[in-house]
């Protein structure tokens, strides 16, 4: 990233290079502690890689109650990242598709979308129009969201997204934060603590803060709020 960004024929040459050897766009390390190269894969050539590096649902799009879920009768969209991780342009082309969707979800414009061309080492931001059937109680639901991009390291790319639909936050109504919702009463601190933390959910379902392991020593805690004693008796 750092030679593209003084110069791009420099960032090529070392692309080429590192393809040579085999650290190709696709390539693929073994384990960060592993000490017999288990694991690696090995490509050969310098092309595009398509990867979806964030998601969220909101409601942003035709809004009630500005809580950032969708209601019935709300028009909202799916935001995501897109990123070309390889060292080739992207071309026009690559689709993302909301794959086997909820019943309960309706796409105005269809459930998928097609990517523009995109620069090697470069992102945009796509959205997919979304709302909901009438319904009448709240559901906790996980869209996955499927990427195929033309030539791409892999057939397709699935990534799952947790969301809920018919809700309604209020704010301090709880004493107890189970990271379901926004924002959290939680903080980080710390160098570069944005890269470190977030706010993510699992395939059980359900969010937690995770940590990446960022290969490096880092200072960046994730704290509770400040606790407060009941008031004493006299
Ligand atoms: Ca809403
Ligand atoms: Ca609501």
């Amino acid at each position: 990233m750092a030679a593209r960004a003084i110069d791009p024929a420099d960032f090529n040459t070392v692309a080429q290079a590192f393809a040579r050897r085999g650290a190709g766009s696709c390539a693929v390390s073994p384990p960060k502690n592993s000490v017999d190269l288990v694991g690696v894969k090995e490509d050969f050539q310098v092309r595009a890689n398509g990867v979806i590096l964030a998601a969220k649902v909101d409601d942003s799009l035709a809004s009630c109650d500005d809580d950032g879920i969708i209601d019935g009768g709300e028009l909202g969209r799916v935001e995501l990242t897109l990123y070309n991780a390889g060292a080739e342009l992207l071309p026009a082309g690559a689709i993302v598709e909301v794959h086997q969707p909820d019943p309960a979800l309706v796409f105005p414009d269809g459930p998928s979308l097609v990517a523009p061309a995109l620069e090697a080492l470069s992102s945009t931001v796509l959205e997919l129009p979304i709302s909901i059937a009438a319904i009448q109680e709240y559901r906790p639901l996980t869209l996955t969201l499927r990427l195929v991009t033309p030539g791409g390291c892999v057939e397709f790319l699935d990534v799952p997204l947790d969301t809920f639909i018919h809700a309604d936050l209020k704010p301090m109504a709880s004493r107890d934060d189970d990271l379901e919702v926004t924002p959290s009463v939680w903080t980080t601190d710390g160098g570069n603590a944005e890269a470190v933390w977030r706010r993510s959910s699992g395939p059980e379902g359900g969010f937690f803060w995770h940590a990446d392991d960022v290969g490096r020593p880092t200072d960046t805690p994730s704290s509770p709020p400040p606790s407060r004693s009941p008031p004493t008796s006299p």
